[in-house]
């Protein structure tokens, strides 16, 4: 058996700090480990972080028998936040196998047909704030709109909730208050470097009141229901209020349905709004990308003004998919996962792991395997040309995590993301701001930070 590498500046008792930033862990570790090799290890202040990056490797983790979901590192402080919820529960947890089986119908493909008028209905209120904007030839700020799309669609389609998300100028209190909640969580689980204990402090407080807004939110939002003030239906909410376990015959308790509200809520919005973003960005640097996916929706919808995608017709944007497919291959904004061995095991046939070992998969290096993906810095939607995927290690591309704790959104994300995108190539010419480099923000997802667009209407109206 072999060691694995480490960084090469290892300081005693502080370890491989040298370059770490806590409020860009994902990318100051980027740097530190990407000369590795597909497997490295960083100590922090004592604690080993193992991160695989090579697909060969990433397959074995991947592997249900021999690695189980570990809630590590980022996921720790969500964890304190909406206990055993389906993100943060363990491996085995009972209320993980309950909550999964109740909510999966929630997203069948019969679920997603059923969703795709509200999500249709939230695009256009997007179209409609962005057609306001283009008359005024005022920037828009893409990552805080589409998080307005994102945040509507999920409250609207999942709960019977209205943010109201684009009648304001500020982002919705729930919106401020989970992103302070995420940041806080990532800085107390970074490097507990003086400074952000001071930080840290400070803001504990502020932490508890973000807490208690948020919780508020999410009980008056159930309470609706069981007033029946919302139409109760078979969407998430209506399934955890009325439906008990086909073989069990349990229910969920409602301290936990308020965690897995709060849990919809933040995974269902932050990182779709995300992928939205990155995919407009690096639209505007590829001309000849932009071109082809506004052709293609234009073959589709024709020029004229207001076209109303069918259900089916989303499918059929399949080179819209690929750009953002590709924008979460770059950049994918649940950018790593964690995987605890089951047993004593050897990965890659000479690294040894002990039983309870963990490593985290860090996906922007995974996709960027150099074995696998050809000039990986390249911006290039072809890669997922249909057929494309066969021909490469089907673990080589895990942008919504693997096995039995894959994502369970990934179709209504892909859905809602494909027809707004569409929608938006098909009214608009995005224009970005000429000395806009590329920062990423990080609250445990990544977003472009400061990325601005100015909109031309591509068909005048009448
Ligand atoms: Mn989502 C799990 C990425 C959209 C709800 N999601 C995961 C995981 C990744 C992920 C990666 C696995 C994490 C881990 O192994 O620790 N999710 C994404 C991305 C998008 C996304 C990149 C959009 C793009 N997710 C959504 C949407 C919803 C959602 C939309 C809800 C409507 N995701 C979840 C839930 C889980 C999850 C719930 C946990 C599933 C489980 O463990 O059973």
């Amino acid at each position: 058996t072999a060691a694995i590498p480490h960084p090469p500046h290892r300081l005693p008792l502080l370890g491989d700090v040298v370059g770490l930033s806590p409020r860009r862990p994902v990318q100051s570790s980027l740097r530190l480990v990407r000369d590795l090799g597909p497997i490295s290890v960083r100590r922090v202040l004592g604690t080993d972080i193992v991160t695989v990056g090579g697909a060969d490797l990433a397959a074995e983790v991947d592997d249900d028998r021999r690695f189980a979901k570990h809630v590590g590192l980022g996921l720790r402080p969500l964890r304190l936040v909406v206990g055993d919820a389906l993100f943060t529960a363990e491996d085995g947890e009972p209320n993980w196998r309950l909550a999964h089986d109740i909510l999966r119908p929630a997203f069948t493909r019969e679920a997603m047909r059923g969703y795709h008028a509200t999500m249709l209905d939230v695009a256009r209120e997007l179209l409609a704030s962005w057609d306001a904007a283009a008359r005024a030839g005022a920037e828009v700020d893409v990552a805080a709109d589409m998080t307005r799309l994102t945040m509507e669609t999920i409250g609207r389609t999942g709960f019977g909730h209205r943010f109201g998300s684009f009648e304001h100028d500020r982002p919705h209190p729930f919106v401020t208050a989970m992103t302070r909640v995420l940041r806080f969580a990532q800085l107390s689980v970074s490097p507990t470097l003086v400074s952000v204990r001071r930080l840290l402090a400070g803001s504990a407080r502020r932490n508890r009141a973000d807490m208690d807004l948020m919780n508020r939110l999410v009980d008056d939002v159930i309470d609706a229901r069981r007033r029946g003030e919302t139409p109760d239906r078979d969407d998430l909410l209506g399934l955890m209020l009325r439906t008990a376990h086909p073989g069990t015959g349990r229910t969920l308790d409602p301290v936990n349905i308020r965690r897995q509200v709060i849990t919809f809520m933040v995974a269902g919005h932050e990182t779709t709004s995300g992928a939205l973003s990155f995919a407009l960005y690096h639209l505007t640097r590829h001309p000849e990308a932009l071109a082809r996916a506004q052709a293609e929706v234009d073959a589709l919808w024709g020029q004229g003004d207001d076209p109303v995608p069918a259900f089916t017709d989303i499918p059929r944007l399949r080179y819209v998919r690929a750009v953002l497919d590709e924008a979460l291959r770059l950049w994918p904004t649940a950018p790593g996962y964690f995987r605890a061995a089951r047993e004593d095991t050897v990965l890659g046939g000479r690294y040894r792991l002990e039983r309870g070992d963990w490593v985290v998969v860090m996906l922007p290096l995974l996709h960027r395997d150099p074995a696998v993906w050809p000039d990986p810095e390249r911006f290039d939607p072809d890669r997922f040309a249909p057929g494309a995927a066969r021909r490469r290690p089907a673990h080589a591309y895990r942008p919504f995590g693997t096995g039995q704790r894959a994502c369970i959104g990934r179709q209504f994300a892909l859905h809602e993301a494909v027809m707004a995108l569409g929608l938006v190539l098909h009214r608009y010419h995005p224009v970005p701001d000429p000395g806009y480099d590329l920062r990423i923000t990080e609250t445990l997802t990544l977003k472009p930070e400061g990325f601005r667009l100015t909109l031309t209407r591509r068909v005048p109206a009448e």
